[in-house]
């Protein structure tokens, strides 16, 4: 409830430059990381429109070949390590989790502020590769071309990569404490808001899983500059030891990207359903198995790789598991709709976007856990679009969501609806124009990574294409409008979608601890009710 004598916001104490830049507050510290984050992403996004201008037509007019490969490999590294792994767990993680549970901070601030150095710490080595010429070894840094064939700018990125994992440990480290030790009186572990378990489970993988990428880095380097054998059969090594530690990192890494999308979207859909969550437990068992299993499955990435024929089917086959806690939420979030009170504002839209498209994205991975079916697919354009439907289609559009959702809670502004909701359609059909055809391409034996085709794929390339620059339209509409938002926008009551979270019982913005009083928490976290849903139709007619 803002009155007259609402706390002062975050925002406006202390003042200056160095209050921010030595920032020990969580919510500060999340509006920095979405200010690097941001940038970062349209880096990547000029590397994908370089790709996409290429591709336009068959013939490589564009790029050269080398040129080519260096676009996407500043693409995928920044998307990848610079924009998705942090994006939802550092930004809306930071400023939410503490909020959510009732919490004044996280458990370690400093901790919190050190992440954020070595993040863009990462990134500067990162971006001195890009200057010094670039990388060209493709994100996954594959052996033996990262060490033995590849220019010596390979080891500035591997670096600026190495250092951002110790930004994902900290982080990681950070909110398991928190949640563990910092939650309001009452809320125990079962009365948590689903983002907050995502942001556990999230945490787990990335302690885990980061110090094998980390390890696996270091080698490369050791490799590299002091040409000792681990990776070189020349030297005594294994090239394919190299994809399985890579993998074994890499896939429960799709799940740092997706996992924190499915918290938020949990949040978003019983709020514009203005119904409990169905299946709020099985949310939870899923989250976790998802988790977990995905420890077990990296070998789906070296079907051809030559590895053993009996690993190939137990890997198959324990994809084709951890499909499983994802359908459940799928069905769960479905029938969370079933008699619902629906509304359409932009953060649902881009909600049942990332349904949709997560759903199309996860089938395809079916297809390609198939062994059989894989040997066709692998390495071709229909990998590309699986991968981009779960990670752009899934975990952006999530991420976009949440931003809109929780943008009048941390900046006490209301963004343009109308603006908003067309940006999140024309993203939507922006995505679909680029990616769907991409599964034909593949599947009718387009390879990917190369920057001239056979002149029978242009027509499905052109359209491509075409739709990245749709795409590319719908990601800059937010940054204008939500820009003007923040000088413009009307001033936002404490809970404008009358949502049920502890977030939204402070005032918006909050004040820097949060909340003047530690709240007690006696419910569940979804306590929507019908009538209240009644209420406010016969309000709007
Ligand atoms: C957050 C958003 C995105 C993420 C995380 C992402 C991630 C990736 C990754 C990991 C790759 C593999 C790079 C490689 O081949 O090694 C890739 C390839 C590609 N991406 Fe994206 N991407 C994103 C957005 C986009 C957008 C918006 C476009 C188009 C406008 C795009 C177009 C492409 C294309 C064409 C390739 C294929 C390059 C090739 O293999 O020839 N991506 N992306
Ligand atoms: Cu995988």
């Amino acid at each position: 409830m803002p009155h007259a004598d609402s706390p002062a916001s975050f925002l406006d104490t202390p003042t200056g430059f160095r209050s921010w830049l030595l920032t020990h507050d969580h919510k500060r510290i999340g509006i920095l990381y979405a200010i690097a984050i941001t940038a970062f992403f349209f880096v990547g996004g000029a590397a994908a429109v370089l790709i996409r201008t290429e591709l336009a037509t068959p013939q490589g007019d564009v790029l050269t070949a080398d040129g080519y490969n260096e676009a996407f490999t500043v693409h995928g590294v920044v998307m990848v390590w610079f924009f998705l792994i942090p994006s939802i767990p550092s930004v809306l993680g930071n400023i939410l989790l503490p909020l959510m549970l009732g919490a004044r901070d996280l458990a370690f601030p400093r901790l919190n502020l050190a992440s954020w150095y070595l993040y863009a710490l990462g990134g500067i080595f990162t971006i001195a590769c890009l200057i010094a010429g670039g990388a060209d070894t493709g994100w996954t840094f594959y052996t033996p071309f990262s060490t033995l064939f590849s220019n010596s700018n390979v080891l500035l990125v591997v670096v600026g990569v190495f250092i951002v994992g110790f930004s994902s440990i900290l982080t990681g480290l950070n909110f398991i404490v928190t949640i563990h030790r910092m939650r309001a009186p009452g809320m125990h572990w079962f009365r948590m808001p689903l983002f907050a378990w995502t942001m556990y489970a999230t945490s787990l993988v990335m302690i885990l899983a980061t110090p094998v990428l980390s390890m696996t880095l270091v080698l490369i380097g050791l490799e590299r500059v002091f040409g000792v054998g681990i990776f070189d059969p020349a030297l005594g090594g294994d090239p394919l030891l190299f994809q399985h530690l890579f993998w074994f990192y890499s896939h429960p890494a799709v799940y740092i990207m997706v996992l924190p999308a499915m918290g938020v979207v949990s949040e978003i859909i019983p709020c514009f359903v203005r119904k409990r969550i169905f299946g709020y437990r099985f949310m939870i068992y899923s989250i976790m198995a998802i988790a977990i299993v995905g420890f077990f499955v990296w070998g789906h990435h070296m079907f051809v790789s030559g590895q053993s024929m009996y690993a190939g089917i137990v890997f198959s086959l324990l994809s084709f598991v951890v499909a499983i806690p994802s359908a459940i939420k799928v069905f769960n979030w479905t029938a969370t709709l079933y008699k619902g009170s629906i509304t359409f504002e932009a953060p649902m839209l881009y909600a049942l976007g990332f349904v949709g498209l997560f759903l199309l994205g996860g089938l395809t991975g079916l297809f390609l856990a198939a062994t059989a079916l894989d040997v066709h697919l692998t390495d071709t354009y229909f990998v590309v679009a699986h991968f981009h439907y779960i990670m752009v289609g899934g975990a952006v559009m999530a991420y976009m969501g949440g931003i809109h959702f929780w943008w009048p809670k941390v900046t006490g502004r209301l963004y343009p609806e109308a603006w908003a909701r067309f940006a999140a359609i024309l993203m939507f059909f922006g995505f679909n124009f680029t990616f769907l055809p991409q599964f034909v391409l593949g599947f009718l034996g387009m390879p990917r990574r190369y920057h001239s085709y056979d002149p029978e794929f242009g027509l499905l390339n052109a359209f491509s294409s075409g739709g990245a620059a749709v795409l590319a339209t719908a990601y800059l509409l937010p940054l204008g409008y939500l820009s003007w938002s923040l000088f413009y926008g009307a001033r936002s009551p404490a809970n404008p979608w009358a949502a049920t979270g502890l977030e939204w019982q402070t005032s918006s913005p909050p004040p820097t601890h949060n909340f003047l009083e530690t709240p007690r928490v006696d419910g569940g976290p979804y306590e929507y009710s019908p009538s209240q849903a009644e209420a406010e139709a016969e309000a709007r007619a």
